[in-house]
């Protein structure tokens, strides 16, 4: 194994929608592996706490206001951290949102919101960063998946259509941009506590109890879980691995459900 393989010192890493919960936790992890972190989102007022957060723990961190639906403003933003510390080395496409309908109640404006958000979004992104990743001689590009992303569940139609197609988008970009050195993969997180996951975290609210049933691990996951994963991804320690969903879900995929005693 040759010098740390896991240094991600000198590079830099773009991750969307890092204000807070996953993208928050891996864009630490990055940072505190070495890398230079940048990051987006919606919110300005959420971007400057989240400046202050990341410079508070010593690390080499900011943020653009930048939706990454919209291509303008996504190529604006690569092209501003270009000229201020490089090319970018490592993108996570993170960003997202959820909005559980039942499919007979959603509007396909609302189905439509979700996917381009969650699934254009990252192309965008992809699309945006690859040429200087060509032009540095590689890359990595990290997509957060989901459980999603292989089952279904009622009221997330929309959600699952985009992180299941989120998957293929990662193996697609994974074939297409492996001659440049680039590796393509997926992080698919199980049920993670963060604001997205909030209402179904209530006490007393069903899902919850249905959810520690059906983890073999017996627990909600915390975005810190996605630490190790992302950097690892992110490494050179991940040179050869390409096209693949690594998922971290605390076994979720893996079990069939609980025996009724
Ligand atoms: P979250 O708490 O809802 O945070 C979402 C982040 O994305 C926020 O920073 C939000 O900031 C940003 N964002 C949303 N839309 C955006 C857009 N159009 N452009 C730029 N930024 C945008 O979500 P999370 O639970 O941390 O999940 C992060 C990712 O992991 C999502 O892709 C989610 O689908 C996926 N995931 C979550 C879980 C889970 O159990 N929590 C499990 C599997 C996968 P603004 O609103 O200010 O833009
Ligand atoms: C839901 C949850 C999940 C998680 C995650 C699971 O309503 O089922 O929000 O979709 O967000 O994607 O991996």
């Amino acid at each position: 194994m040759s010098e740390n393989q896991f240094s991600l010192k000198g590079k830099i890493a773009l991750v969307t929608g890092a204000t807070y919960g996953i993208g928050m936790a891996m864009a630490m992890a990055l940072g505190k592996a070495g890398a230079i972190i940048r990051f987006n989102a919606r919110s300005e007022e959420q971007i400057r706490t989240a400046i202050e957060t990341y410079r508070s723990i010593g690390l080499d961190a900011d943020g653009y206001r930048c939706d990454v639906t919209d291509e303008t403003a996504v190529k604006t933003m690569i092209a501003d951290i270009a000229q201020n510390v490089g090319e970018v080395d490592i993108l996570v496409n993170n960003a997202g949102i959820i909005k559980r309908i039942p499919a007979l109640e959603m509007s396909a404006n609302e189905f439509r919101e979700v996917v381009d958000i969650d699934l254009t979004g990252p192309f965008i992104m992809s699309k945006a960063v690859a040429p200087g990743m060509i032009r540095k001689g590689g890359g990595k590009i990290i997509n957060i998946c989901s459980m999603m992303s292989e089952l279904g569940r009622e009221t997330v139609s929309a959600y699952a259509a985009a992180k299941g197609g989120l998957k293929m988008l990662t193996k697609n970009l994974a074939c297409e941009w492996a001659e440049y050195n680039i590796q393509v993969n997926g992080i698919g997180p199980g049920y993670i506590a963060t604001p997205q996951t909030a209402p179904l975290r209530t006490e007393g609210h069903p899902f919850n109890n249905f959810i520690l049933a059906k983890t073999p691990a017996a627990r909600w996951g915390t975005p810190e879980d996605l630490e190790g994963p992302v950097v690892f991804l992110a490494s050179a320690a991940s040179n050869f691995i390409n096209g693949h969903v690594l998922y971290v879900d605390g076994g979720i995929l893996a079990y069939i459900g609980k025996q009724p005693k």
